[in-house]
């Protein structure tokens, strides 16, 4: 069975356990602190030069490191891949938005308010522009979502597992998706599909 390197509360680390429980796939969960990261190198250095979680072993004891790489080696071949080159893009488009413009302002806001320990004047500084970029990722998905069900053709597809991890808990970082109607029906739409598991 793969093992995976996993942390319970990072929606990196969850957007793999969410697609390996669409697809019925069992993993091994070795769940890694993402405050005290003092033992990182003696458990991931092996395994994925930036010490991060997720890291996934695969049988043979292959290792393969983030979570857009892990998602896409899990999901081809699957129906949360299509088949058509330019969907299959188009799915590429927005999983390295999610990693460019979506994540990095998302979860460290997450992070830092609701996971870091941090005292808040520690991170207060960091927070408007956080808060800002964050909330321009959320225009450009509501634009995009206006009138469609999913990211990419009309099923559910990596691209909205891997937009779906930090969107559905930003509340968590401070962010309100009230003016966002088609981000909130398109996060029920996910969470409503057979084989959903929350974060939890
Ligand atoms: N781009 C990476 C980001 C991975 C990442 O930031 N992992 C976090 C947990 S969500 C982590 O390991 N943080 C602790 C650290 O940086 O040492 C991915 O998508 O997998």
């Amino acid at each position: 069975m793969p093992v995976l390197y996993n942390s319970m509360i990072s929606g990196n680390c969850y957007k793999v356990r969410l697609l390996a429980a669409h697809l019925g796939v069992e993993l091994e969960l070795r769940e890694v602190s993402v405050t005290d990261r003092s033992d990182r190198p003696e458990l991931l250095g092996a395994l994925n030069p930036s010490l991060r979680v997720p890291t996934l072993v695969l049988d043979d004891g292959r290792p393969l490191g983030e979570s857009g790489a892990i998602l896409w080696y899990l999901g081809e071949g699957t129906r949360f891949v299509p088949a058509d080159r330019y969907a299959r893009a188009q799915v590429l488009q927005w999983m390295f938005f999610e990693q460019y413009e979506h994540e990095p302002a998302i979860a460290v806001a997450r992070f830092l308010i609701a996971y870091s320990g941090l005292e808040r004047e520690q991170y207060e500084k960091r927070l408007p522009r956080l808060h800002a970029d964050g909330e321009r990722a959320l225009a450009a998905m509501e634009r995009h979502l206006e009138g469609r069900a999913f990211f990419v053709g009309d099923e559910m597809t990596l691209a909205d597992i891997a937009l779906y991890a930090y969107t559905h808990c930003a509340e968590e970082g401070g962010f309100d998706l009230a003016p966002f109607p088609a981000v909130r029906s398109w996060l029920a739409r996910v969470a409503a599909e057979p084989g959903h598991i929350p974060i939890p």
